[in-house]
């Protein structure tokens, strides 16, 4: 099963993706996600310029084996633009693996382990009751866990809150990124208020997620999440900055607010402490950022060994391809805890046409060989590269600050 064609595909459907399609001397093709936002020239150029012409002539199936080749043979090892990249051509290649098999990659992976896969919602207002309101609108449509974001007072913006309601879209098309202004003292008098005005709403009949992404000290985080204790959060994410990985301990001793963590790593050795020493309770690595499906599998299988339970990115910046390949992956594991869904476009839709479908607040992964999605090449031309930057993020004295 040789390797005939590589090409790199760069769209931008109202935000760029960056697509890796293989094609065999057979004529089976796969796709990979490569899209890392605001970034996404440097993966491009990592594919064509130093992955294509290592890949030609090689033998397909071969996963595991490309997967070290690329990974040991660069030398310089993880960090996101090596980690998508190799994530590109190990999805790529399990596609063409499963289609080659007549088979859904799921059924490659031991098969289903569950109906669905239970996912979550972005419900975001630039007011508490705006965000109040969203979360009843996602209820109302069948999701059965929800994620509330709002503007915080005397803060002209913030995370989580989009410019329209359904599509969340961090990165701003220009040649600068955009700036924005943090509090944190304003954030942390406001955040237990916002949870307790949805419980208030809304009851506890369902799960409620909050982003902190990744903008607290650990002492701050800790007081966040005993606040939020008696709301009973799904999950905290990204409470503090991911390098600091001894914070985490000092947010363990304080809260039982469950901990999520984990679309910035791109390696099982981001990580792989934080699961050993069962200083969260969720990992949120993704194919399209963590090395693929080879690697993501190594981190689940690592985090079911100490109960922490996968709960993957999934924002719209991660293209249908990548959603499609993660649910094969939610679908079989074990240790399987909640797939974030942010639904993507029509405009995206249409590039991408893929078989998954949402039912029931689950995602239903599709079941014809491979991955059960595609890249429409003649549609994808039509949308050129837009330059973008995610936004750049300030104290009120100009300190910059996580985004
Ligand atoms: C966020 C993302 O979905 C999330 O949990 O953290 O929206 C993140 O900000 C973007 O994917 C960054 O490109
Ligand atoms: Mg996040």
């Amino acid at each position: 099963m040789k390797i005939a064609d590589v090409r790199v595909i760069v769209t931008c459907p109202g935000r760029n993706f960056v697509t890796l399609k293989i094609t065999t001397e057979s004529g089976l093709t796969g796709v990979g996600d490569a899209t890392l936002n605001g970034r996404e020239l440097a993966v491009a150029s990592y594919l064509n310029d130093h992955v294509r012409p290592l890949l030609l002539g090689r033998d397909a199936s071969q996963i595991n084996d490309i997967w070290q080749y690329l990974y040991k043979g660069a030398y310089w090892r993880r960090g996101p633009v090596t980690m998508t990249a190799i994530a590109a051509v190990d999805t790529a290649l399990w596609d063409i693996k499963g289609k080659a098999a007549g088979m859904p990659v799921y059924q490659l992976l031991g098969g289903k382990a569950r109906e669905g896969v239970l996912v979550y919602g972005h419900a975001n207002g630039a007011t508490l009751d705006e965000a109040v309101a969203e979360v009843g609108r996602f209820l109302d449509r069948g999701y059965r866990a929800v994620r509330v974001q709002s503007g915080v007072p005397g803060l002209a913006a913030t995370y989580g809150v989009g410019k329209g309601r359904d599509f969340y879209e961090p990165a701003t098309a220009g040649t600068r990124p955009e700036e924005t202004v943090w509090a944190t003292e304003k954030y942390l008098d406001f955040a237990p208020k916002l949870f307790d005005a949805v419980r208030e709403a809304h009851g506890f009949g369902f799960h409620l997620l909050h982003d902190v992404h990744h903008r607290l000290t650990p002492i701050e985080a800790a007081r966040l999440g005993k606040a939020a204790e008696p709301y009973r959060l799904f999950w905290l994410e990204d409470p503090i900055s991911e390098e600091l990985q001894e914070g985490f301990r000092l947010i363990r001793r304080h809260t039982v607010t469950p901990i999520a963590v984990g679309e910035v790593y791109n390696s099982i050795w981001d990580c792989h402490r934080l699961i050993t020493e069962q200083l969260i309770d969720y990992i949120r690595t993704t194919v399209v950022h963590a090395g693929g499906i080879t690697h993501l599998r190594r981190i689940f299988d690592l985090a079911a060994l100490y109960h922490v339970k996968t709960g993957s990115h999934g924002a719209t910046d991660l293209s249908p391809v990548c959603m499609a390949a993660a649910l094969h992956l939610d679908i079989s594991v074990p240790n399987f805890g909640i797939q974030e869904y942010m639904p993507h476009t029509p405009e995206t839709d249409a590039v991408f046409p893929h078989s998954y479908r949402f039912e029931d607040g689950m995602l239903i992964p599709g079941d014809e060989p491979g991955l059960g999605v595609d890249i429409d090449e003649e549609l994808a031309a039509r949308y050129p590269y837009r330059q973008a930057y995610l936004p750049v993020n300030r104290l009120e004295d100009g300190t910059v600050h996580d985004w």
